[in-house]
């Protein structure tokens, strides 16, 4: 008797996602989000769907002065190289030993030049210094400056192949994500080498994490270690957003 109603309320929901879905196709090229069908991620659906739709793709997110940067925590992993942290890296124990003159960077996948980037090679790409806010799920924020390469010249460089779709990110701590190229060509989207005016310290993501200011903090991969160009999504698998109970996306 009582899950009538629920069942019709939520056919009735998923009409009205399909119907805005098709109402917006005509203007958007990417109204729906990946996970779509999903009755679970029906609230990436409506996110998606809005922000693509409202949101000029290039709009930018508010940039900060100076003087508004602010206290800022590290959360999550803060040193994979420890070997107590539970997803602890040999590798990256290694690689911070070394100063991580020994890191690199994988870029493969659809790419006309899959490579391997060293931070040098990153740093002799046109930079990009940008003071913006990070909004963390778990309901705090902070302000700082970050200095970094746009991933999109890092892909201008790799040579996108036409039937790129999906830009996957890889981390020493075991983290597996994916942004669509729309985030991924964002002109805010860095790969951030540097904090404040400083090296990006470890427990921010040293050397290299990823700054997607359109998104929640935790789409902002830290311990970059490959990126993967995909035409098909994937969300991750095990080390992803969706089996650890988050949103594929987190836009803001
Ligand atoms: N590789 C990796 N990236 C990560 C995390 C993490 O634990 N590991 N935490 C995420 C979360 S939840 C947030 S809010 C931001 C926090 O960045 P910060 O530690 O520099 O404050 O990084 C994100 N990126
Ligand atoms: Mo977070």
């Amino acid at each position: 008797m009582k899950t009538t109603p629920l069942i019709t309320r939520r056919s009735a929901l998923i009409t009205g996602l399909a119907s805005l879905g098709g109402l917006l196709l005509p203007g958007c090229s990417e109204p729906l989000p990946p996970t779509y069908g999903n009755i679970l991620r029906m609230g990436d659906t409506l996110t998606y769907a809005a922000h693509r739709a409202l949101l000029p793709g290039r709009s930018l997110a508010r940039e900060y002065r100076p003087e508004d940067i602010s206290s800022f925590p590290a959360t999550g992993t803060t040193n994979p190289g420890d070997p107590a942290n539970p997803k602890s890296s040999a590798e990256y124990r290694q690689l911070q030993q070394g100063a991580f003159a020994d890191w690199r960077l994988q870029v493969e996948g659809l790419v006309e030049r899959p490579g391997a980037y060293s931070l040098a090679d990153l740093k002799r790409l046109p930079s990009r210094t940008q003071i913006t806010r990070l909004t963390c799920e778990e309901g705090w924020t902070g302000i700082a400056q970050w200095t970094g390469v746009p991933l999109s010249r890092v892909l201008d460089a790799a040579g996108l192949r036409p039937s790129a779709r999906f830009v996957c990110l890889y981390s020493y701590d075991d983290w597996a994500d994916s942004i669509d190229l729309l985030d991924a060509l964002h002109p805010q989207t860095l790969l951030a080498y540097g904090m404040n005016g400083r090296d990006l310290p470890v427990a921010h993501g040293a050397p290299v994490r990823l700054r997607v200011e359109t998104q929640l903090g935790y789409k902002s991969m830290k311990y970059l270690r490959r990126v993967v160009v995909k035409d098909v999504f994937d969300d991750g698998g095990a080390q992803g957003n969706i089996q650890n109970g988050w949103s594929w996306y987190a836009g803001i």
